[in-house]
Formats: C-alpha cells, sequence, structure tokens
C-alpha cells in the first residue's frame, strides 16, 4: 500500500453498545441483520482502498488513509451518525448506538497487531465514557490494566460482600414527612478508597456482574427496612435497576424472595429503572416489568426527562412515580427553562396519574418551589446527602422533617 505523503493512515475499530442485548432480547436472528446493515452503512462511507473488516462478535476494523486526523475524525464521525439511524427489522425498528476508536500507525508498527490494540483501548475509552468517538492516546493506556485490576476487585468485593449501600432521605412534599430513603450502592477500594458508581456500575454491566451488585443492594436495602420497621418507622426504600437487571428472568423471583426472608410485603419496595436504555422496549424486559408489577412492587421512572420515551411508551408502562432529573431540578431557580420542564412534567405525571419525584434538591429555596409547584416528594443534598445506615438512623431521630413512629414497637434501629 503507497503511503500518501502527508497523510495518515490509521485504523478504525468499531463496536456497537450493548450488542449482547440486542441478541439476548431480539435474537441472534435480529442480531445478525444489525450487523449486516451496520456493515453495510459502513461500507458505503469507505473510498477505494479502504478496507473494512468484521473482527468476530459486532466489532469491525477498518483500515483507512485519509489525509488529516481531521478528515479520519469526519469520517467516523459518518460512521457513528449511519450507525444511530433506526434500523427497520422486519416489523420492528430498533435504534443502536455505537462507539468507534481511531489509532494512527506509527513507523514503528511492524504488523497490524499493536495499531489493532490502540484502536482497541481507543474504542473502549469511548464507550466508557459515552463519548462515541476517542483517539488513541498514550495516556489512555495507561489506564487500560487500571481497569482490569478495578474489575478483578469489584468482583472481589462483590464475593466478600463488601459493597455497602447507603440510604438518602426522601421526603413528602406537602407534609414534610420522611417517606422512605433510596439505597445507592457504595464501593471503598481498600487502596484507592472511594470509588463513584459511575465508575463501577457500568463495568459491571459490560461484564454481567450487575446481577449480584443488585441482589446485594437488594439484600441490603430490605434487611434495613426489616430494622427501620422494627423500631416503628413504616418507611420504604427505592433501589436502582439497570437495563441488563430487566433482562434477568430470574430477578422477580430473587427479589420476591428477598422480601419474604425479611418479611415484608412488596408496596414497601419502589425499583427505579431509567428511561434512558433505547432498548428498554423489548418483549423480554416488558414482561419483566409486568411481572414486577404484578408481585406489587412499584416501578418508577428514573432520570425522567434525560432519555427517550414517548408518551405513549409511558402511558403503557405500568410505572407508578416518575422522578425528574436532577439536572433540571437544581437550575430551577436560575433557568427558566427548566422551571418549565419541570412544572410540566409535575402537571405530565399527574394527568397521566403518577406520583411526581424530584431528585437533586440542592436547597430549601428549590424545595419550596418545588412544593408550590405540587411535587409530590422530594430529595437531594439540601434534605440531606447519602448516609450509611448508622447515620440514617440517627438522621431520622434528630431530623426537622416529620418523622412518624409507632410507639408501640420501639427497638433501636
Ligand atoms: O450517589 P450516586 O453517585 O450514588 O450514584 C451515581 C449513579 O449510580 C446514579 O445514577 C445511581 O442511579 C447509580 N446507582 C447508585 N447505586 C446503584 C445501584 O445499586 N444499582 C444501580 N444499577 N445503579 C446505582
Ligand atoms: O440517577 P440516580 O437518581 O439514582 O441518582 C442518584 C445520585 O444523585 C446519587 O449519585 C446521589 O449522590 C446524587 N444526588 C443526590 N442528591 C443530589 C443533589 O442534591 N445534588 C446533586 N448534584 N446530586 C445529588
Ligand atoms: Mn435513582
Amino acid at each position: 500500500m503507497t503511503l500518501p505523503t502527508d497523510g495518515q493512515r490509521a485504523v478504525l475499530k468499531l463496536d456497537i453498545d450493548k450488542f449482547n442485548e440486542v441478541n439476548d432480547t431480539l435474537g441472534h436472528h435480529v442480531g445478525d441483520m444489525v450487523l449486516e446493515q451496520i456493515a453495510a452503512r459502513v461500507k458505503s462511507l469507505l473510498t477505494p482502498g479502504d478496507v473494512l473488516a468484521r473482527f468476530g462478535g459486532d466489532e469491525f476494523a477498518i483500515y483507512v488513509e485519509r489525509r488529516s486526523m481531521s478528515d479520519l475524525r469526519a469520517l467516523a464521525d459518518e460512521i457513528l451518525v449511519a450507525s444511530y439511524a433506526p434500523l427497520s427489522l422486519g416489523d420492528l425498528d430498533v435504534v443502536v448506538t455505537a462507539s468507534v476508536g481511531i489509532a494512527a500507525l506509527t513507523d514503528d508498527d511492524r504488523d497490524a497487531g499493536a495499531v489493532l490494540r490502540r484502536a482497541d483501548i481507543a474504542m473502549y475509552t469511548a464507550k466508557k465514557q459515552h463519548a462515541g468517538i476517542e483517539v488513541y492516546r498514550e495516556e489512555i493506556d495507561r489506564r487500560t490494566p487500571e481497569r482490569l485490576s478495578l474489575l478483578g476487585d469489584l468482583r472481589e468485593a462483590i464475593d466478600a460482600d463488601a459493597l455497602q449501600v447507603h440510604f438518602q432521605p426522601k421526603i413528602d412534599l406537602v407534609t414534610s414527612e420522611v417517606t422512605g430513603a433510596e439505597a445507592l450502592v457504595r464501593w471503598t477500594h481498600p487502596t484507592r478508597g472511594f470509588v463513584p458508581p459511575d465508575d463501577f456500575i457500568a463495568l459491571a454491566e459490560e461484564t454481567g456482574l450487575i446481577k449480584a451488585i443488585t441482589d446485594q443492594v437488594l439484600a441490603k436495602a430490605l434487611r434495613s427496612v426489616r430494622r427501620w420497621h422494627a423500631a416503628g418507622y413504616r418507611l420504604g426504600v427505592a433501589v436502582n435497576l439497570s437495563t441488563h437487571d430487566l433482562l434477568d428472568e430470574l430477578l422477580v423471583d430473587r427479589i420476591a424472595q428477598r422480601l419474604d426472608q425479611n418479611g415484608l410485603l412488596p408496596d414497601v419496595l419502589t425499583l427505579e429503572i431509567t428511561e434512558s436504555s433505547l432498548l428498554a422496549d423489548t418483549p423480554r424486559t416488558m414482561t419483566t416489568i409486568e411481572r414486577l408489577r404484578r408481585l406489587g412492587v412499584d416501578l418508577s421512572l428514573d432520570d425522567f426527562g434525560t432519555g427517550y420515551s414517548s408518551l405513549s411508551y409511558l402511558r403503557r408502562l405500568p410505572v407508578a412515580e416518575l422522578k425528574i432529573d436532577r439536572s433540571f431540578v437544581s437550575n430551577l431557580l436560575l433557568d427558566q427553562q427548566d422551571e418549565v420542564i419541570v412544572r410540566s412534567t409535575i402537571d405530565l405525571g399527574h394527568n397521566l396519574g403518577l406520583k411526581v419525584v424530584a431528585e437533586g434538591i440542592e436547597n430549601s429555596p428549590i424545595l419550596d418551589r418545588l412544593a408550590s409547584l405540587g411535587c409530590d416528594v422530594g430529595q437531594g443534598y439540601g434534605i440531606s446527602r447519602p448516609l450509611d445506615p448508622e447515620m440514617f438512623a440517627t438522621w431520622l431521630s434528630t431530623t426537622e422533617f416529620l418523622v412518624e413512629r409507632d410507639r408501640s414497637v420501639r427497638a433501636a434501629v
């Protein structure tokens, strides 16, 4: 192959995001069609001399020569835009997203191995950061072994049952009563210290560890609820589910079992699902959601406003509440548009018969405003940060918000 004198040779690595979910929910036959259609779209953007190869699974590698890095980025952009367009697969429209890593060839490259590896690293970084495209740089390479060791450590933490759960209180905005708390997973790594969930939940989703995490969070959250009830506090708890959990056919049974173990009725539990997953609306997830509803737990649509759910989708989903995303709530008093969004979401939720929760309430003026807009429930740093179980118990006994307590059952929390 001839090298253009001032040109740039590179390998682009393309990988479809969450392709395993496409296969799992829609079947391998549909997965194959997705791959064929994406490949055809990519091909149509290439010029003679470019080489497109399938790299097993849902990965493609593309060898290209362009004038400059910015031309390479432009090509990667076109590829992403082409993959986002809805794919029609029989009577189904499917939207997939993809990630692209770009690695330039260097004079030291003697074979394809090294450049493919660099493209791979760039692609994984793009995926992890939801960046779409990433160009290989040495500094991201240094983080790759870190990622692998983090994964190993996460596995160990799960096996050792070392993940913890913190609780962030939720307040009834009409009565100022504490209604319950959201359970949030916490991981303190032996050497790194606190690792934010955003850094390990995605990793857990990609590797299937999320099932075990969800189950441990659920177990700990329900154990705490049992203690609260024993101490006379009639509080509920909300647990976050990931999209992946909804594909797990055993999820509903495990939840029923966990409730049973703690002698709790399903109505103490709310499960928060995000609307952002593009593939949520598939037969398998809908079956899980329907079974959860029949079990009698409440479903809440988390981060509402940031995803893609249409109104008709919302009407069909058996959810009991909407949780307005904190990005709208925290600017409520500063940004008129955010105010309009919050106000209309409250109305929308109420018109659909749903309870509306605001998260990310950072101070009392925001809390007051939400109350006057008719929002039902609130949560945020302005009420309390997430607290470990012990601090949560202390908070319950010292907060100025109303805490209903049945005095006849007065065990310590
Ligand atoms: O406090 P915070 O940083 O915990 O949470 C960051 C993000 O991680 C939020 O979007 C939250 O929904 C998510 N998250 C927190 N705990 C859990 C959990 O137990 N399971 C899942 N799937 N997501 C969680
Ligand atoms: O996506 P999810 O709804 O589960 O979000 C919970 C996340 O929001 C947690 O990371 C929690 O720590 C964070 N959080 C809770 N209250 C506030 C708040 O008032 N402001 C901000 N910025 N984040 C908050
Ligand atoms: Mn949540």
